[in-house]
Order: C-alpha cells, then sequence, then structure tokens
C-alpha cells in the first residue's frame, strides 16, 4: 500500500508545482471579458466582466448587446456564451499588457441574434495585425466554438483584437474573451494535422501544463 502510494505523490507533487507556477504567473495581466453584457457574472469557476462601458472596449457605438434567438435554456447556455457583441461594422478591444508569452481564448456562440440571422455571421479576427481566424456561417454549426491562442508579446503594450466583417451585410459577433499570462518557457512538439468542421486546422499536442488550463488544443503561436 505504501509503496504504491509513492508515485501517486510524487504525481500530486508534480502538479502542485506545475500549478503553482502558473498561478504565479497569472495573477497579473489577466482579463475575462463575457462580451455584451453588463457587470460581473460568474460562471461557477471564474468572474466574468461585461464589456459594456469597460475601458478594453472603447467604440461602442456601432455595436449591439445581444442574447441569442430564440432564447436558450439555461442549462444548455452559460457565460460567456449567454451575451455577445455584434456588429456590421469593425470594432475592436484593446488588453494593456506588458512583454511575455499570453493565452487568448475566443468565445463564440454563432446563433441567430435579434436581426442578426446566423446566416449572415462571417468576419475575420486580427490581432495587432495578425490573422487568428475566420468565420463563415456556411462551414460551421451553430454551437459554442472557443478558440485557443499563444500569444508572445515582445514590443507592443497593447494587444489589439479586430472584428471585421467581411462583407457590406455580413456581421461580426463574439461571446467572451479571456487573456491571461503564461509563463515564457512552455514549448511544443511536433505540429499534426487533424481535420476538424470540414476545414483543415493545424493541432498541436499540448504542454501537459495546459490542460490544467482546461485547453485541449492550440491553433496558432504568434510573435508580436
Ligand atoms: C433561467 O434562470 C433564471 C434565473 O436563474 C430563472 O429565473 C429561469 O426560470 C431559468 N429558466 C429556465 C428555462 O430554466
Ligand atoms: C481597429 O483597429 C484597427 C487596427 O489597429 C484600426 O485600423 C481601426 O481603425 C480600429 N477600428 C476602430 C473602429 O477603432
Ligand atoms: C492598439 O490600439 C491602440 C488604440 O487604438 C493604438 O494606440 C495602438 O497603437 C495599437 N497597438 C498596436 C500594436 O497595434
Ligand atoms: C486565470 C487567472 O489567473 N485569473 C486571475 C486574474 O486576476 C484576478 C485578480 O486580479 C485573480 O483573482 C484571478 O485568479
Amino acid at each position: 500500500m505504501r509503496f504504491n502510494s509513492v508515485t501517486p505523490f510524487k504525481f500530486f507533487l508534480h502538479l502542485f508545482t506545475l500549478f503553482t507556477h502558473l498561478q504565479a504567473h497569472t495573477t497579473v495581466n489577466n482579463f475575462t471579458i463575457s462580451c455584451g453584457a453588463t457587470g460581473t457574472s460568474y460562471d461557477g469557476e471564474r468572474t466574468w466582466t461585461g464589456d459594456t462601458g469597460s475601458m478594453f472596449f472603447s467604440n461602442q457605438d456601432n455595436t449591439v448587446s445581444a442574447n441569442p434567438t430564440p432564447p436558450q435554456p439555461n442549462s444548455t447556455l452559460q457565460v460567456p456564451y449567454n451575451t455577445a457583441r455584434v456588429s456590421r461594422s469593425q470594432f475592436n478591444y484593446s488588453f494593456p499588457v506588458t512583454p511575455g508569452s499570453y493565452f487568448l481564448r475566443l468565445f463564440f456562440y454563432p446563433a441567430s441574434y435579434p436581426s442578426f440571422p446566423r446566416t449572415q455571421a462571417s468576419f475575420t479576427v486580427h490581432c495587432n495585425q495578425f490573422t487568428l481566424y475566420s468565420f463563415n456561417a456556411d462551414a460551421e454549426d451553430s454551437e459554442t466554438v472557443f478558440r485557443e491562442y499563444v500569444l508572445n508579446v515582445h514590443n507592443s503594450e497593447t494587444l489589439n483584437l479586430s472584428f471585421t466583417p467581411s462583407q457590406p451585410n455580413s456581421h461580426a459577433l463574439i461571446n467572451g474573451i479571456e487573456v491571461f499570462s503564461i509563463p515564457s518557457d512552455l514549448y511544443y512538439r511536433t505540429a499534426c494535422i487533424r481535420k476538424r468542421s470540414s476545414k483543415l486546422t493545424w493541432d498541436f499536442p499540448v504542454d501537459s501544463g495546459f490542460y490544467y488550463l482546461g485547453a485541449t488544443w492550440l491553433t496558432i503561436t504568434l510573435r508580436l
């Protein structure tokens, strides 16, 4: 019995060290934004801050806060998917950061929103001029989607996210944004390609540390 317990103990010690290491790095520069929401909300694990009136989101005039239509049962839609920021013109978020590595998660619920039919959702997300994600309703199911990125910030002092509709009649939407700093020494191994919802996506086996942050795959690593 005692003999057997050594391995699990070491394992947990390792986890604890890793977790502490990550915690130490995640207490600064982190943002958990529920787009289209006002005030704060709690999902059982994290506190989300609404983007309405937020300093990270300045030009709100051409955008709307929206709830999916038809209304979804509570059990199926949780923060941040229950509200969205939607617009037919470009809108930006700007996060003040210091140089280092960041983990970025974008949350989308590409459903219909009042006067924004799902079929007209078509947009591109850029981060400081790099293209992160192109969304096209034809290619995606209307299910909750999240995308994860590791960003290495070198010189810039802001992480600017732009949401740009692809055509004059299309709109961009975003439900949630999570940004937090991570240790810079995490690294990635071989990349493999996996087919994912009719599009090819680069799929990286993630460093074990990421499993504790809930991440299962990463799409891209950028140097800003
Ligand atoms: C959703 O949650 C609200 C508040 O928690 C509650 O009043 C409402 O009855 C719930 N609706 C459904 C469909 O469960
Ligand atoms: C959004 O950011 C881009 C790139 O930094 C900039 O060109 C554009 O003017 C910004 N748009 C708005 C509406 O602020
Ligand atoms: C980010 O946006 C802010 C405000 O629009 C701008 O001042 C800054 O130059 C931008 N930074 C980058 C790296 O694009
Ligand atoms: C993921 C993460 O590190 N979240 C932290 C962000 O910062 C607040 C306070 O500044 C902490 O309470 C969170 O744990």
